[in-house]
């Protein structure tokens, strides 16, 4: 398998994906596109029908959008998502809301792993979209967190979802308390978020309209 990914330092999708293939367990060959430079759109549409990543290529069959990544991962490894059907089901759901929602968050709050942007970004919307966050991540711990430090317990594809939200409350200086914070403390210590945070930090491109305050 090929997993076509963009900039560490600054593709969310991509981490979710990429998340979500370790976590699987399969052995993937990582492709980085780095974006938004000449040529970055024709490398991409060579494997991505959408002209976005991530994409993974599984022998010549192309599964694109980080959701569908995390399907058909999880198709092979049932354990990406809960086994509890409940559990499942809110997985799903927060999973979803967090892929087609949050959009204040995302403009504001863009993913910028290199930068220290501490207070900035905080419109009144986005303070909506981080005490909802709050919100999901103490429900989910209070409820099915019981057998590890993830919101179900164990890391699952929701966490994946999420993870790109804990790489962003560093970068701003959100700091959410109880269960929460000890989520996304065990988050950004987890060895897969390190590895990739060590990845970014290594990384020399920058994206200009993606450096929101300098
Ligand atoms: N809904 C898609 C979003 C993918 C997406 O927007 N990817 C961005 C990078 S994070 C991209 O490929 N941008 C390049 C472009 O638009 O040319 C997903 O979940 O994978």
């Amino acid at each position: 398998m090929k997993l076509i990914i963009g900039n560490k330092n600054y593709s969310s999708w991509s981490l979710r994906a990429w998340l979500a293939a370790r976590a699987s367990g399969v052995a993937f060959e990582e492709i980085r596109i780095p974006l938004f430079i000449p040529g970055s759109r024709e490398r991409i549409l060579a494997h991505s029908p959408s002209g976005k990543v991530p994409c993974l290529n599984d022998h010549g069959l192309a599964v694109w959008d980080s959701l569908a990544i995390c399907e058909y991962l999880a198709e092979r490894t049932p354990a990406l998502w809960p086994a509890d059907r409940a559990a499942r089901a809110v997985a799903r759901s927060v999973s979803a809301e967090m892929h087609s929602g949050f959009v204040a968050l995302r403009q504001h709050m863009s993913m910028n792993i290199r930068k220290d942007y501490a207070g900035k970004g905080r419109t009144p919307e986005v303070e909506a979209d981080i005490a909802r966050i709050t919100a999901i991540w103490n429900d989910c711990r209070a409820r099915f967190g019981a057998g590890g430090a993830y919101l179900f317990g164990a890391f699952t594809a929701a966490d994946a979802m999420y993870a790109p939200v804990c790489f962003r409350f560093k970068t701003y200086g959100v700091k959410p308390e109880g269960a929460a914070g000890a989520y996304l403390a065990a988050m950004l210590e987890h060895p897969w978020m390190r590895e990739w945070e060590a990845a970014a930090l290594a990384e020399t491109e920058s994206i200009p309209a993606e450096d929101l305050y300098g």
